[in-house]
């Protein structure tokens, strides 16, 4: 299998336009104050910081759908950040602190370019409550956090509102995980998309493993590029109170280690995206060091040393 490189670069995104709370611009000063840096360094990995993205500006005409808020900003964070991404992806794997999930449409079209520079497939894993497949013209909440990957799979109606994607996913390519609030407009989506979908019932019933390692097999088959992107709310509010979008039924602390190890077991990992903690929401840190812990799991602490896995 292609090998990553080894070193870390963390990209701060403090954005928050895609939701209708604020908070979400704290989240990469809560990563640093919860330790995430040092927790990589003691892993043996060098970490570059690249400091903060700052949005592009971006004229978007005002779009029909009037619930929609802050359209402008969040296309200028995707502008922003799909460059930034591909910048940081060169020589190193990079960490994108959120910041709102609407940054995954910089983040995950930056890593697509990434990708097709060197001649190979992107994958996504989709760690969420949600599907963020709305469209500008499906959204009812206005919120821009619930649209990146219906801009990423090249849905209709982001032309002239958004930046012009280079390169859309295949959603064959794509696996989303924890699913348990999903719109009609997103099932009808969803259904016969091609895109695999492990809602919370799936993971109650046969675990998260051998769906995990399916994917994790294509990936490496294909020679891909993975792309992580974590949302807070996929965990259980129980452990993760630090969001604005809690749903009840999450993943335990368990499973959404099990799934880090396992990433990391396979070499797979070139990118993750850490979205949506809300720090004015969080109780002492609680979330941020969770979401900490997760990464860190994901680029190497373990338990006990174990052979990797080769598929
Ligand atoms: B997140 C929602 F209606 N679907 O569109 C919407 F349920 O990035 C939620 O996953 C979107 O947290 C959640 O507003 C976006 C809602
Ligand atoms: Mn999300
Ligand atoms: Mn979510
Ligand atoms: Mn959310």
């Amino acid at each position: 299998a292609a090998r990553h490189p080894e070193r870390c670069i963390l990209v701060g995104a403090p954005v928050q336009s895609g939701t209708d709370r604020l908070g979400c611009d704290m989240g990469p000063s809560a990563y640093r104050a919860a330790g995430l840096p040092g927790a990589l360094r003691d892993l043996g990995l060098p970490v570059e910081d690249a400091g903060t993205v700052v949005p592009r500006p971006f004229d978007a005409p005002a779009h029909p759908n009037r619930a929609i808020h802050h359209l402008a900003e969040t296309a200028g964070w995707t502008l922003a950040l799909t460059e930034a991404a591909f910048r940081a992806s060169e020589a190193a794997r990079p960490i994108f602190l959120g910041g709102d999930h609407s940054l995954s449409a910089g983040t995950v079209a930056g890593m697509a370019l990434r990708a097709q520079a060197e001649g190979r497939p992107l994958f996504l894993l989709w760690l969420d409550a949600h599907a963020d497949l709305h469209t500008l013209d499906t959204t009812t909440s206005g919120n821009l956090h619930g649209v990146p990957l219906a801009y990423l799979t090249g849905r209709p109606g982001f032309a002239g509102y958004f930046p012009p994607l280079a390169a859309a996913l295949d959603p064959a390519r794509i696996c989303m995980v924890g699913l348990r609030s999903v719109d009609p407009a997103e099932r009808a989506a969803l259904t016969g998309s091609g895109a695999r979908v492990h809602d919370m019932r799936d993971i109650d019933e046969t675990g998260i493993v051998a769906p995990l390692r399916d994917f994790l097999g294509d990936v490496a088959a294909a020679e891909g590029l993975l792309h992580v992107s974590l949302d807070v709310d996929f965990l259980d509010p129980g452990i993760a109170p630090g969001v604005g979008t809690t749903v009840p039924g999450g993943a335990t602390f368990r499973e959404a280690h099990l799934i880090m190890e396992l990433l990391h077991d396979s070499g797979l990992v070139r990118s993750l995206d850490l979205v949506e903690l809300n720090p004015f929401l969080d109780e002492r840190g609680r979330t941020a060091l969770l979401m900490a812990d997760l990464a860190a799991s994901l680029f190497g602490r373990r338990i006990l040393d174990r052979p990797t896995r080769s598929f």
